[in-house]
């Protein structure tokens, strides 16, 4: 298989299943679609929905009930980086090659555009219990994504990451907030890819394991690309982490040991693979392909 061509291929399909749960643009509250729309669709790489659907896939499942939950993950990622972006948080002017939704829609219809992609999220993954049987299933894959997501999870790390800036933080609590702040998507889609393609408990642990273990790569994987990368490659600003005084893992154990450590916790996360029933080559070359990405 020729990985560049099949993910080229691929993420074109996930991006028309995304799309074809965005709202239409009309209405008095016009503009928050127009934010949201604008948001979603600036690009990116899909990671999300693609870990979920190939997850899914690994677990022999072939129906539609996934497809408003690849569009729910991929929701919630965008509105964290709306609100990661903010002049309150990150000050991002540029993602995705574009300008970020407070630059462009300003400030007030950015909170609220992150707000309305959160919620909008768990209305869309509600759509899934109109097509399947699987009621019970369905229910704790919303279950996951809202603690995934929340407290326990993405929203849990991002506190702690912005209560310690400025501060120099010690390898045991950034581990905790890549866990949370990164690991916890990740771990959100290939659970409920899991879940819904019938896996049982042991095995969604092992997939939770295998999740954290690529989300801690992908993140260092994020923090290295900030210091050797380009604003052209990126579609963002480089050495953001040192403009916000921000300790990170290349800061912490130099950029050599990160590169070491991006590829023995991806092996990791190889092994975890393939102690799961199910092949999907496309699946192992995607986790390869993650952590060594340029972009
Ligand atoms: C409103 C749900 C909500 C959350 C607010 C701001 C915040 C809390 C959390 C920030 C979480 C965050 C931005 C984590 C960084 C994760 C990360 C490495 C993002 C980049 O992901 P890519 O590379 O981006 O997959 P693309 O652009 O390819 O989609």
């Amino acid at each position: 298989m020729e990985m560049r061509e099949e993910l080229k291929r691929r993420t074109k399909a996930v991006e028309a299943v995304v799309d074809s749960y965005l709202p239409q643009e009309d209405g008095h509250q016009k503009t928050i679609f127009e934010a949201m729309n604008y948001s979603v669709r600036a690009g990116g790489k899909r990671l999300r929905p693609m870990l979920m659907q190939e997850t899914y896939r690994l677990f022999g499942g072939s129906g539609r009930e996934i497809e408003p939950f690849m569009a729910a993950i991929e929701m919630i990622h965008t509105s964290s980086l709306i609100h990661d972006d903010l002049p309150c948080m990150d000050n991002d002017e540029l993602r995705r090659g574009l300008p970020t939704t407070w630059v462009k829609f300003g400030y007030d219809m950015a909170v609220l555009a992150g707000d309305a992609l959160l919620i909008y999220a768990i209305e869309t993954a509600a759509k899934a219990f109109r097509m399947g049987a699987q009621a019970e299933r369905i229910g704790r894959a919303i279950g996951i994504l809202a603690e995934k997501t929340g407290i326990y999870g993405m929203i849990g790390g991002q506190v702690v990451d912005v209560e310690l800036t400025n501060r120099t933080i010690p390898q045991e609590k950034l581990d905790f907030i890549y866990r949370l702040k990164t690991g916890a998507l990740l771990e959100a889609s290939m659970m409920i890819g899991a879940l819904l393609g019938g896996a049982d408990e042991p095995q969604l642990g092992i997939v939770e394991q295998m999740a954290s273990a690529i989300g801690l790569a992908f993140q260092i994987q994020d923090d290295i690309l900030d210091v050797t990368s380009t604003p052209q490659m990126l579609g963002k600003p480089v050495l953001s982490d040192e403009k916000n005084h921000k300790t990170t893992y290349v800061t912490l154990v130099g950029i050599e040991q990160a590169k070491a450590d991006v590829e023995e916790i991806s092996a990791r996360a190889i092994d975890l693979l393939h102690q799961l029933p199910g092949e999907n080559p496309f699946l192992e070359g995607l986790i390869q392909m993650l952590v060594t990405r340029e972009k």
